[in-house]
C-alpha cells in the first residue's frame, strides 16, 4: 500500500522571512503584497512576517542566508525581478541568485523559495506580478507553506 505524503497549505503557527529587491520595485512591491496576502489567507499571522529590503536581486542570497541561519523563520521567501537589458548582465544575476538560493536550502534545511521573475520586458514582468500570468510572490509563498508542512512529516 502506497503511503502518500504531502504538505498542507496551512500557514498557522509558521514564521516567515521575506527578502525583496528594491530594484524594479514597481514589480517587487506587488510580489510582497501577494506573498503577505497568501500567508494571511492560509491561516498565517502578519505579525509573524518580517520583510527585508535589499538593493537588487544580486543581494538576495546574502540577506536570505542571514535570515535562514537565524533560526527565527520556518521559511524564507525570496522576491525580485530581473528584466533583460541590452547586455548579458541579467544572466550573471540570474544564475547567481538561483544557485545562491538553492545552496541555502541545502545548507539550512529550511525552505528558501525562489520568487524572482526573470523575463525580457516590463510587460512580461507585470504579467507575472499579479497580471495575466499570475503572481510569482504568491507562487513562491505557496511553495514555502507546502514545504514547511511536508518537511514536518518527513522528519
Ligand atoms: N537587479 C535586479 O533586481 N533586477 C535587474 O533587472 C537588475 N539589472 O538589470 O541590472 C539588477 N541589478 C542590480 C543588481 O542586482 C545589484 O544590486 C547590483 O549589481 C549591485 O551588486
Amino acid at each position: 500500500m502506497t503511503r502518500t505524503i504531502f504538505g498542507e497549505l496551512n500557514a498557522a503557527g509558521s514564521t516567515f522571512g521575506i527578502v525583496v529587491s528594491r530594484f524594479n520595485d514597481l514589480i517587487t512591491r506587488r510580489l510582497v503584497d501577494g506573498a503577505v496576502d497568501t500567508i494571511v489567507r492560509h491561516g498565517g499571522d502578519d505579525s509573524k512576517i518580517d520583510v527585508a529590503w535589499v538593493p537588487g536581486s544580486f543581494e538576495i542570497p546574502l540577506a536570505a542566508g542571514a535570515m535562514a541561519r537565524s533560526g527565527r523563520y520556518s521559511a524564507v521567501i525570496c522576491l525580485g525581478a530581473v528584466i533583460q537589458g541590452s547586455t548579458s548582465h541579467h544572466e550573471y544575476i540570474n544564475s547567481q541568485v538561483a544557485s545562491g538560493i538553492m545552496g541555502l536550502t541545502r545548507e539550512t534545511g529550511i525552505p528558501v523559495t525562489f520568487g524572482v521573475i526573470t523575463c525580457e520586458s516590463m510587460e512580461q514582468a507585470l504579467d507575472r506580478a499579479g497580471g495575466k500570468v499570475g503572481n510569482k510572490g504568491v507562487e513562491a509563498t505557496l511553495a514555502a507553506i507546502e514545504m514547511i508542512n511536508l518537511l514536518k512529516k518527513l522528519k
